[in-house]
């Protein structure tokens, strides 16, 4: 009995210091003039009454709709940081505690985007008004799809990124949608989403 006490000890403590986190999810790439839809899972501890999810985008893009999978109200708006920087919110309050929610939205990219661009966030409670950074993917990835260079991720892209996971081409990064190092079917599909709009 007294061999398993420390391990009662670190399930205790692992237990009372677990925080409620985020973790977002982007997609492998982007086009610019395009859309890209961001999921945010909110992981609540139980027994938090209070939950605010902080989020700022880069600089030029555009939130356009969010949408909240949640058992609970989950209020949305918008602060303005000491830098001037749109943050987006989502606050949820309940006296018997809230329950974990997910958070979805689509931005638009503007047409001169490029290069790659950080996310950054935070999830904050009550007793941790600091906040938790949100993990997960914090950079988008620009410069995929486009394989030929012409300007625009279409249909040739999709017949190059094929050619080159059968072998048929040399490999090229920009044909790598999903940044794994490799080319392969997942990134034939990944470019032919892109190349239809449905990224
Ligand atoms: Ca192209
Ligand atoms: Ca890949």
């Amino acid at each position: 009995m007294k061999n398993i006490a420390p391990f009662i000890f670190l399930l205790i403590s692992s237990v009372c210091f677990a925080s409620t986190t985020g973790t977002r999810t982007l997609p492998p790439t982007y086009v610019p003039n395009g859309y890209i839809s961001v999921t945010i899972n909110v992981n609540v501890d139980p027994g938090v009454s209070g939950v605010i999810v902080r989020e700022h985008i880069p600089d030029d893009f555009t939130m356009i709709e969010t949408s909240v999978q949640a058992t609970y109200q989950v209020m949305a708006g918008t602060e303005v940081d000491n830098n001037g920087n749109i943050i987006y919110k989502w606050v949820a309050f309940s006296g018997g505690g809230v329950p974990s929610f997910s958070i979805t939205y689509r931005a638009y990219v503007p047409p001169m985007a490029s290069g790659d661009y950080e996310f950054s966030g935070s999830v904050m409670t009550l007793d941790n008004p600091e906040g938790t950074q949100i993990t997960g993917d914090t950079i988008l990835r620009g410069g995929k799809g486009d394989i030929n260079n012409d300007g625009t991720v279409d249909i040739s892209d999709v017949i190059l990124c094929l050619r080159i996971a059968i072998g048929l081409n040399q490999l090229n990064q920009k044909a790598d949608m999903n940044n794994d190092n490799i080319v392969d079917i997942s990134d034939v599909i990944l470019i032919l989403r892109v190349s239809i709009g449905i990224l």
